[in-house]
């Protein structure tokens, strides 16, 4: 399997994220992936490949222009605000809720970070965009390396992307890799794509940006957003809308769900997938649905994820793996390659 490795990732390393009136350490760090790499080369499994660059008119597929143009310069504007800034991670503290308008782009940059944002627990920093965009070209060249012919691919990339939606950031992430790949196997000529979020917290971005659209099903399984994250969205009723009813499924359930239960939840999405008659797959793969995670709340075990990649693996789809969250930061790198392994096993001839 080709490993699709954003280089840059550390150059987004978020200092702290708001927490009960607290800032607190960043639970999304540069580690994370340096786990993943170190196991992926302790067995020896894949083949690091150097991503293609693409311009910004591949983004704009998902992203608006003017929030691309937001993060871009983002960092710039923050320094610029106050010297000392560039010592700071950047949070929002204001926010457009109902009643107040978000078609109008203050010139204030608080006001800017709020409208393009939805929480306080996601920093930006110096190297957010130069990371973010890097990714976005991991999952771009993934995507592009499956739609011509490889039955799989891995991205390995952070910051994650699948809380980001077409004009906002949030939940730790930026630019939707999962989107991005979902929309590069469209325009290169999959007629039908869907994207499985197997990550911890429902993936609001990702759903957001397909919502209406019939050509991309959106599966997930994800803790109950009454008492987890991203709580606004994540809901079972909610089935696409327009043209896209019907196209969108979700399966919460609630903390402290074991593998036998996640693991009848996965059957199902993937039963909606094949009727669906995706001919390509884009997998959100948290791994923070580990028992160990410290911010969430199921119970499978890093044996478990052998048993999720053969059980993707026989879904028989040109499947991209796109790493999103995880916290457990020791054990993320056995859990991911438990995955990649259990799926290269399965889908050899
Ligand atoms: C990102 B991804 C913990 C608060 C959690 C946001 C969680 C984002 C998860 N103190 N806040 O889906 O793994
Ligand atoms: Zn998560």
């Amino acid at each position: 399997m080709h490993i699709f490795y954003n280089h840059q990732h550390a150059l987004h390393q978020g200092k702290v994220e708001m927490f009960r009136g607290e800032l607190v350490p960043c639970f999304e760090v540069p580690a994370r992936v340096d786990h993943v790499l170190a196991e992926l080369q302790r067995r020896r499994f894949g083949t690091l490949q150097a991503p293609q660059t693409f311009d910004d008119a591949v983004l704009a597929r998902i992203h608006s222009p003017r929030y691309l143009d937001f993060l871009q310069h983002a960092w710039d504007e923050w320094v610029a605000l106050d010297a000392a800034n560039a010592a700071r991670d950047a949070l929002p503290s204001v926010w457009p809720v109902r009643t107040l308008r978000s078609d109008v782009l203050p010139s204030n940059f608080a006001a800017r970070l709020g409208l393009f944002s939805m929480d306080a627990g996601s920093p930006l920093t110096s190297g957010t965009w130069a990371a973010a965009r890097a990714g976005a070209d991991c999952a771009l060249s993934a995507a592009s390396h499956v739609a011509a012919g490889a039955r799989s691919a891995f991205v390995l990339t952070r910051p994650p992307g699948h809380h980001a939606g077409a004009d906002f950031f949030g939940g730790y992430c930026f630019l939707n890799n999962a989107a991005l790949a979902a929309q590069q196997l469209r325009d290169q000529g999959a007629a039908r794509v869907a994207v499985l979020d197997l990550d911890y917290h429902h993936g609001n971005g990702t759903q957001a940006i397909f919502y209406e659209r019939a050509d991309v099903f959106f599966a997930s399984i994800h803790g109950d957003p009454h008492t987890e994250y991203p709580f606004y969205l994540g809901y079972a009723d909610e089935r696409g809308a327009g043209s896209g009813l019907g196209f969108n499924r979700n399966l919460p359930l609630p903390r402290g769900t074991d593998f036998a239960v996640w693991r009848q939840a996965l059957a199902a999405a993937l039963q909606d997938i094949q009727a669906f008659g995706a001919q390509a797959l884009v997998v959100s793969l948290g791994l923070d649905t580990f028992a160990g995670d410290p911010i969430s709340g199921f119970k499978l075990a890093s044996n478990d994820y052998l048993r999720v990649g053969e059980d993707l693996a026989r879904a028989g789809l040109p499947t991209v793996l796109v790493f999103e969250g995880g916290y457990a930061v020791a054990e993320v790198g056995v859990n991911a390659v438990n995955v990649l392994q259990g799926f290269m096993q399965t889908s050899k001839p």
